[in-house]
């Protein structure tokens, strides 16, 4: 009798102890998408376009009112995620050409060689857009080094750099999907190369017309003309209409091969960023042309991943994080029915900008975080910004960050885990011109940049005047009071320029 009693009390300890370990090793899943607007789900208060899978993550999870990416664009964005560095103390890190070579130094913790280090199987599938090899010459019809893997992937399965740069092809592990030495890949973003048609020469060749004056009319690929130009790789080429389907299968397969252990994926979406060309499945499904489509599919992409998670047991100790990478934008290079066919439909809510502006609807994006081992439902207002999620998992992962490493990240774990409702207490966002927020009050620096970008139609932000804006009562930053309020402005600035110099 005691010895059962013994036994069950050791059974009892060690299925605790095991909970503990379990808990404080989740799974994470950091599913990153491209160009989604804050006011582009049915949970962030659109209408016109319907997110079911997205909105059930929101209603079992945590949904983030004022959570930042780094950056208005993408590759600064995606550097301070896996940095933990501002972007714009680092030279070469603004949106990247398809050639470029790696800007994540691979001497220093990133986001995925933390997770690898503390013994997660780490993947990454979808968009890189950080660069590749060591310098812009390279040979793609071979291994490219270093990449993802001297980073602290495991496994990767991305395409270099956006939809619509050269070269439209996937890399498995670093070597191009379905490359063929007899037809050999080239990539110039100077000068044409080889003898494909570009859009500007053949533009009856288009299935979809580019926007004048915004430069996607050099190589066309799958009917769509890009920037850069590129030749060979004919059979490595990828149809756009498939990428959904193509990201998903080999998303899910890395979860399925590592089932067993803790993981660590980022499936980095690459809807609703330009060239939006939906599966056929989608296309005219949203009535507000092919922008409404891609958010319809990737809500999809969402919601098959998740039922993944489901199906192997997986759900409740997976920590999963949805969030995008900068701002909306309707035209940003083609016309595919985003202005025309808008319909009312708000893509930054009330926020005023989009991608590539200073004010709020630059960076402010959806930020949806769930662990039902974990996190109880709600809503969270607290400041949080994606470059804190370096120090963050450190927290969690019981891994302290080498001194130097992540400076500009901060451990945010009970913000992001819905335990405390503050979150930083300052933070600098970057669009070019840099601005600081502290509590309800944002500042931004007086910038000569341009105010207005007519070929994107974006309100920049810039303003040769200071500009402080109370965002609790302002939120659309309507309302300059930075007269009103000169000491405000004054602490504000001194605050950026200490930061700036640190
Ligand atoms: C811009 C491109 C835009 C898009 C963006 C990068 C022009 C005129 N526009 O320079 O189409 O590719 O870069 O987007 O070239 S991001 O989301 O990757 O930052
Ligand atoms: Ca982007």
């Amino acid at each position: 009798m005691k010895i059962r009693l013994l036994c069950l009390i050791v059974l009892l300890l060690s299925s605790s102890l095991f909970l503990v370990a379990q808990n404080n090793r989740p799974n994470v899943l950091l599913i990153y998408v491209d160009d989604l607007g804050y006011g582009d789900l049915g949970s962030y208060g659109s209408t016109k376009i319907k997110t079911p899978n997205l909105d059930k993550l929101a209603a079992g999870g945590l949904r983030f009112t004022n959570a930042h990416s780094s950056s208005a664009t993408c590759t600064p964005s995606r550097y301070a995620l896996m940095t933990g560095n501002y972007p714009w103390r680092v030279k070469g890190t603004g949106v990247l050409p398809g050639d470029a070579a790696l800007i994540v130094p691979t001497n220093k913790t990133s986001l995925a060689s933390q997770f690898k280090d503390a013994g997660y199987a780490t993947g990454i599938v979808g968009k890189w857009h950080l660069g590749l090899g060591d310098a812009v010459a390279k040979n793609w019809n071979e291994s490219i080094k270093p990449g993802p893997k001297e980073i602290g992937f495991d496994y990767s399965f991305i395409f270099p750099a956006t939809a619509d740069r050269v070269p439209t092809v996937f890399l498995e592990n670093q070597t191009v999907v379905a490359g063929n030495a007899a037809d050999p890949i080239q990539v110039d973003y100077k000068n044409k190369v080889g003898n494909d048609p570009t859009g500007k020469e053949h533009p009856e060749l288009l299935k979809m017309l580019s926007s004048p004056g915004q430069g996607h009319d050099h190589t066309i690929v799958n009917g769509i003309g890009r920037i850069g130009y590129m030749s060979g790789g004919k059979a490595a080429r990828w149809t756009d209409e498939e990428m959904p389907m193509t990201f998903l299968t080999k998303a899910k397969d890395f979860i399925v091969a590592n089932q067993q252990k803790p993981f660590f994926l980022l499936y980095a979406l690459t809807e609703p960023h330009v060239p939006r060309m939906p599966s056929t499945m989608f296309k005219g499904k949203s009535g507000l042309g092919y922008r409404g489509d891609a958010i319809l599919q990737l809500d999809w992409a969402v919601g098959e991943i998740l039922k993944e998670l489901d199906q192997l047991g997986l759900s409740k100790n997976t920590l999963v994080i949805f969030s995008s990478d900068n701002g909306p934008v309707l035209d940003d290079g083609y016309q595919d029915g985003a202005v025309t066919q808008l319909n009312g439909h708000k893509p930054a809510g009330i926020l005023r900008g989009g991608k590539y502006s200073i004010f709020e609807a630059g960076t402010r994006v959806p930020m949806i975080v769930s662990w039902p081992a974990k996190i109880k439902t709600g809503v969270s207002d607290a400041l949080i910004c994606q470059i804190d999620f370096l120090a963050t998992f450190s927290n969690l992962l019981k891994k302290p960050l080498p001194k130097g490493d992540g400076a500009d990240s901060e451990n945010q774990l009970a913000a992001l885990l819905g335990q405390s409702k503050t979150g930083r207490e300052i933070l600098v966002e970057h669009a070019g011109t840099l601005s600081i927020v502290q509590g309800n009050w944002k500042y931004i620096e007086p910038s000569d940049r341009a105010a207005y970008d007519p070929t994107t139609d974006t309100e920049l932000g810039n303003a040769k005047m200071p500009q402080l804006y109370d965002l609790s009562k302002d939120p659309s930053e309507r309302n300059n009071l930075a007269s009103q309020y000169p000491d405000k402005v004054k602490a504000l600035a001194e605050k950026l320029l200490q930061i700036k110099n640190k």
